[in-house]
């Protein structure tokens, strides 16, 4: 770690818009609540500068647009995402119904939202995992709040508020069948505000119960539940954008059902990108279908490459000594790998941040994030770590994995919070990129500009966000990528399933990064 200054990152200037939610000032005049009219909304938070800032605008968030999907038609319904640098939410005219999303880490930012909206008059709503994870704390800031899958109780909550008898909690579990619920309203949102408005979601849950997960909330059970396929596709084909992102937990939780899906996304002819384990490697026959149905990029959670991490988190996955055949599979057909490595677990040690990068560079993982182990209120490990006294503090905004906020087993909190920040530097820089460029030298000039545009480019991306320029700037990219990726496809279509030995077709230019 010896080669990189370790705070440079930290040194990069980041604009107040990027860092402090925008001010909420209080009216003199009070104005009349609209009927009928509810605004959703997702609440600010500050940006990591150490990642792409494009993140954040790569798929809208899929529950307002679920919630929204599920407001009886006779509401009106508005849409207001403080993280597009737009101000602050509206209150002219004044809705009669807020409903704000809530995770942890913007939890604080939603409950001053909630205590600002109910002053100005109109009912709020909080749902979200982290009304699920900590219901108490939400309650004591809304008229109501939801817990668990909002769009079964939204309907309810709207129709209390017309009759006068809201209550001030609605619950519901995920065992419903999937195919009930009504298709995400993807109208409300300002499409050129993001890279692609496509974020669709197959499937909920996981095979997995990771003990940091908040799958693992106590409470929330969660079912593996999959979506009819046909219904999928009608949504991605309504949305008509070329590129669609999965937002599932782990879409290869059921290899039969993805195998399917990709049978069904071939005809459209688009792309896209998923977060999926790693044992979707197991049968190298799905990864030949991913990449012909339009896979380009997958997001996998490696977690560690110390097996004895992912036995504590119970995590089944394929050995770490494994990972690299798998991987290099993926990129035998085209598709780039996103691999995300938590730090801090209790077999980490000082070296972990140097092993870790060398592994991602030694296999050309074209991007990789960074996470500092958190524990999320409501998980085993939140229990674990509490009862061993290594719960450093409540302080929600930096459970947001860029920060320490228990004490690591073999290093110090401050050396936990340097490497973190080595690591992204590391990735980020100029020698870094190089190293991890496609073999295939034919493939090499798209993710150079691929990985500059995405992970070097955040001064853009604030005038990108801040002018609602996204969309513009990378439509033609995405759409020059999925033509290509048609092409490709069509070559790989004629070759033999890979053994590992017989030659694969030229990858396919990409300008759409597996994640950001
Ligand atoms: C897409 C995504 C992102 C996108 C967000 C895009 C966007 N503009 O929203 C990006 C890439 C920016 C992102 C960033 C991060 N993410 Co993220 N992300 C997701 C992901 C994959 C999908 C979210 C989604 O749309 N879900 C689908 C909707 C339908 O589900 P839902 O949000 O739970 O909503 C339902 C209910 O909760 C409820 N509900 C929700 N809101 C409301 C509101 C009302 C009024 C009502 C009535 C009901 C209701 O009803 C909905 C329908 O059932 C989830 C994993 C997942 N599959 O959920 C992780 C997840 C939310 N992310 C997570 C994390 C950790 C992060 C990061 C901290 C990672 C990082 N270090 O960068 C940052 C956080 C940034 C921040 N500071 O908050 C964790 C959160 C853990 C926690 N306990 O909070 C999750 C759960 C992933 C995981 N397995 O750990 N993320
Ligand atoms: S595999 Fe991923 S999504 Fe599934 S429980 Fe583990 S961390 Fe959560």
């Amino acid at each position: 770690m010896a080669d990189l200054p370790l705070d440079r990152m930290r040194a990069t200037p980041v604009p107040a818009e990027m860092a402090i939610a925008p001010e909420l000032t209080i009216p003199v005049a009070r104005s009349v609540p609209r009927e009928h009219f509810a605004l959703l909304i997702n609440p600010f938070y500050a940006k990591d500068p150490r990642a792409s800032y494009g993140k954040h605008v790569l798929t809208p968030t899929l529950a307002l647009t679920s919630i929204a999907g599920a407001t009886p038609d006779h509401w009106e319904i508005g849409y207001w995402d403080e993280n597009l640098l737009q101000g602050p939410p509206p209150r002219e005219p004044l809705p009669q119904v807020v409903g704000i999303t809530v995770h942890l880490t913007f939890a604080k930012r939603a409950y001053e939202l909630a205590r600002w909206y109910r002053m100005l008059g109109s009912f709020v709503i909080l749902g979200g995992l982290h009304v699920l994870s900590c219901p108490d704390e939400a309650a004591s800031h809304a008229h109501a709040i939801a817990i668990g899958d909002g769009v079964q109780l939204w309907p309810q909550i709207l129709q209390d508020i017309e009759r006068d008898a809201l209550r001030p909690r609605y619950t519901a579990s995920y065992a419903r069948a999937y195919r009930l619920d009504p298709a995400p309203r993807r109208q409300v949102l300002p499409r050129e505000s993001f890279l692609t408005t496509t974020s669709v979601i197959a499937t909920r849950g996981c095979h997995n119960r990771c003990g940091f997960c908040y799958l693992a909330t106590d409470g929330l059970h969660m079912p593996y539940r999959m979506r009819d396929i046909q219904q999928v596709v009608d949504e991605i084909a309504a949305d008509a954008q070329p590129y669609t992102v999965f937002v599932d937990n782990n879409l290869g939780s059921r290899p039969d059902y993805l195998k399917s899906l990709c049978a069904a996304l071939k005809p459209l002819g688009i792309i896209w990108s998923a977060a999926v384990t790693i044992d979707v490697t197991d049968d190298p026959s799905l990864v030949r279908e991913m990449a012909l149905s339009g896979c380009t990029g997958v997001f996998v959670g490696f977690e560690s490459l110390h097996a004895g991490n992912l036995s504590d988190a119970r995590k089944r996955s394929p050995a770490p000594d494994d990972y690299a055949r798998r991987v290099a599979l993926l990129h035998r057909h085209g598709i780039q790998v996103n691999g995300s490595f938590v730090l801090g677990f209790d077999h980490d040690r000082p070296d972990v941040f140097e092993r870790t990068v060398q592994w991602i560079e030694a296999n050309r993982l074209e991007c990789a994030t960074f996470h500092i182990l958190t524990p999320y209120p409501g998980t085993p490990l939140f229990r674990q770590l509490e009862a061993e006294g290594r719960v450093l503090h409540r302080d929600w905004d930096k459970y947001d994995t860029a920060h320490v906020v228990f004490q690591p087993k073999h290093m110090s909190a401050e050396e936990l919070d340097r490497g973190y920040a080595w690591c992204y530097d590391r990735l980020f820089s100029h020698a870094s990129i190089w190293r991890r460029r496609p073999e295939d030298p034919r493939a090499v000039l798209s993710y150079l500009a691929m990985s500059y545009l995405y992970k070097r480019s955040n001064r853009i991306w604030h005038l990108l966000i801040k002018h609602r320029l996204t969309g513009a700037a990378w439509r033609p990219l995405i759409e020059h990528s999925r033509r290509r990726h048609l092409k490709w496809r069509a070559r790989l279509a004629g070759m033999p399933l890979d053994d590992s030995a017989a030659p694969m077709p030229q990858r396919a230019s990409q300008y759409v990064s597996p994640g950001v």
